[in-house]
């Protein structure tokens, strides 16, 4: 049997990483779906971060994307976040939303936009100094639609270039994570198509370089928690980007599509320590809410990353080694189904109410009144999204 008490202290200090894109209005290459009471600017998408900490109690961060959360002042916005009760997390460079990265960012061909995509990757690393951000967030959209387009080579040599630049600029305390993604937007080759792609050049790096997992980004019936054993054995797995997905990137709500492969995940984390602070495992939500509420949705999704944490701690781990030990494939097996059939709900809400919570944050957020806040507080202005 689990150990209670440790699974209860193990998910209070859970902290799940909320990102500023979700907040703002989303939606398909058909069409973006305008929300009451969607965020104007960076702070307003910081308070809504807080809003869902202050309902979920494990959600005490929020990523940035650089230009969308763009300010004059990064120092004022950490110290606005730190008001409302969280921090600034991970940032994100954003370089695939100009003209100029038409054929890529830094495995582009021309040199000059090379150039402008490497300045931009440090410039997010000046705004991590001041925001005390741990993470930079790589993500590049770079890749050929055609065979024959552009050297499939030359541009791993470009990109080993760019990355190598970004980590000697690195201070002590931070640390790149490399996401990978198996198509979109290029049809033909991506440049970090997958995680070996990825692993290679977090090796060729540095201890400071680490594999982000978007479980969105893989080919169907890919074994994602094979995956997050490895990286995790070899100390790079950097951290998740979490999200759901039926057919492609989907970016839907993290436990939405598959619970019980989300609950894989998560046995493996937990199997090889990765929920200790010193694995420096950085769980982070990527999604988009097009068509749901934005603020109930991040509450739901962190609470459906809690619920799998939750049932993979309850895993017996003395049965399960035993009956591994034996051959016992059957009862191997019972040990994690059996932690999965768990209804977790009950040990989660003892959990918030020792975190000073509501045990039910649906509906405490529901009850709470904040939609008609701020729907009516945020009238008018522009609402932040990033277009389609
Ligand atoms: C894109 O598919 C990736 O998941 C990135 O993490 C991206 O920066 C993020 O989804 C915002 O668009
Ligand atoms: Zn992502
Ligand atoms: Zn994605």
């Amino acid at each position: 049997m689990a150990d209670t008490a440790a699974v209860k202290a193990a998910l209070r200090t859970q902290h799940i990483e909320t990102p500023s894109w979700a907040y703002g209005n989303s939606g398909t290459r058909f069409k973006v779906f305008a929300q009451e009471g969607v965020p104007r600017d960076a702070f307003e998408k910081v308070d809504d971060a807080a809003t869902v900490h202050r309902f979920t109690g494990v959600a005490p961060s929020v990523a940035l994307h650089i230009p969308w959360d763009r300010v004059d002042d990064y120092g004022a916005l950490a110290k606005h976040a730190d008001e409302v009760g969280i921090a600034l997390g991970a940032i994100n460079p954003n370089v695939f939303q100009e003209d100029d990265y038409r054929l890529g960012s830094v495995c582009n061909p021309d040199e000059a936009i090379r150039r402008k995509a490497l300045d931009h990757l440090l410039e997010c690393v000046d705004i991590m100094d001041v925001t005390g951000s741990k993470d930079l967030s790589l993500w590049f959209a770079d890749g050929t639609n055609y065979p024959g387009q552009d050297s499939i080579r030359g541009r791993q040599e470009r990109l080993s270039e760019a990355l190598h630049r970004v980590y000697e600029r690195l201070g002590d305390n931070q640390r790149m994570l490399v996401e990978y993604k198996l198509f979109e937007p290029a049809f033909y080759t991506m440049d970090v198509p997958d995680w070996g792609t990825s692993y290679a050049h977090c090796v060729d790096l540095g201890p400071k370089a680490k594999v982000l997992v978007d479980t969105g980004h893989h080919a169907p019936g890919t074994n994602i928690e094979f995956i997050v054993a490895f990286l995790l054995h070899r100390d790079r797995l950097g951290g998740f980007h979490f999200n759901s997905r039926f057919y492609a990137d989907d970016d839907l709500m993290v436990g939405a599509a598959d619970p019980y492969q989300l609950f894989r995940i998560m046995v493996e984390i937990v199997l090889g320590g990765g929920l200790d602070a010193s694995a420096g495992v950085a769980f982070m939500l990527d999604q988009c809410h097009n068509i749901e509420p934005k603020i109930p949705a991040l509450i739901r999704s962190v609470l459906n990353v809690q619920e799998a944490t939750a049932k993979a701690l309850l895993v017996d781990q003395d049965a399960l080694r035993t009956a591994q030990q034996n051959g016992d494939v059957l009862e191997a097996n019972a040990a994690l189904t059996d932690a999965f059939a768990t209804d977790v709900r009950p040990l989660l809400a003892e959990v918030r109410e020792d975190l000073g919570i509501d045990p039910d944050p649906m509906g405490a957020y529901r009850r709470s009144g904040h939609f008609d806040k701020i729907r009516v507080e945020r009238a008018g202005g522009a609402a932040a999204g990033w277009g389609a």
